[in-house]
């Protein structure tokens, strides 16, 4: 069988694709392929961040790789945190950085936002990137206590919770990275 290698740590997002290319192809994560880099995301964008880690994998252990960068984009602070969602406040810390876009957005009329995911795959030497965008408003307050990030903040267009109002399954249907991820899968499939 074909081995892909998903270049995270992040157990859960493995086993979740593997169990959707089951028979298709073998899912490595960094671990697996004894990858203990902190792989530099130097990039100006979430492509050329998911890209530096997916090339990284390539040229280092020369098999074919997946990797993600995704972020919050919020339209009145021009589309910041954006590849600085994990370490907005300056720590990698969900709670400040959630207290410190709130603080920004205090008094702001315009609380669209947006929460975008880029899949970079090198496969076979050639280069693919896949999106997803989900659009949505940021609340005053913290709601809800699922999820991760920024979920408290983020009402999704259509839906009257925030994404930590959301079961796992929920948000799995509509988020940023299920949209990439789908499409990923399904251009992994059409070419098996
Ligand atoms: P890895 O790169 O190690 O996979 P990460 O935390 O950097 O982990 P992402 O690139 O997916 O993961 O996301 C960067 C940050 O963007 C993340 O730390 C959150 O602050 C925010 N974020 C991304 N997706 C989110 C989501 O679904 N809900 C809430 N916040 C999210």
């Amino acid at each position: 069988m074909r081995e892909l290698v998903f270049a995270t740590n992040n157990l859960h997002k493995t086993q979740e694709v593997s169990k959707l290319l089951l028979g298709q192809y073998k899912i490595l994560n960094l671990n697996d392929i004894g990858c203990d880099v902190d792989i530099p995301e130097t990039g100006n964008s979430f492509a050329e961040n998911a890209t530096l880690k997916s090339q990284y994998v390539v040229d280092h252990y020369q098999i074919d790789c997946f990797a993600d960068d995704s972020g919050l984009e919020i339209a009145a602070l021009n589309q910041e945190p954006g590849i600085f969602s994990a370490r907005y406040s300056g720590v990698r810390n969900d709670q400040e950085n959630l207290n410190l876009v709130l603080q920004k957005m205090k008094g702001q009329s315009n609380r669209k936002a947006r929460f975008r995911t880029v899949i970079s795959l090198v496969r076979n030497q050639e280069h693919f990137l896949f999106e997803g965008i989900i659009y949505g408003n940021i609340r005053e307050t913290p709601f809800g206590t699922q999820g991760f990030g920024y979920d408290p903040i983020f009402e999704p267009e259509g839906y009257t919770q925030t994404f930590a109002e959301m079961s796992m399954e929920e948000k799995n249907k509509i988020s940023h990275r299920a949209l990439a991820m789908n499409k990923l899968i399904t251009f992994l499939k059409e070419q098996a």
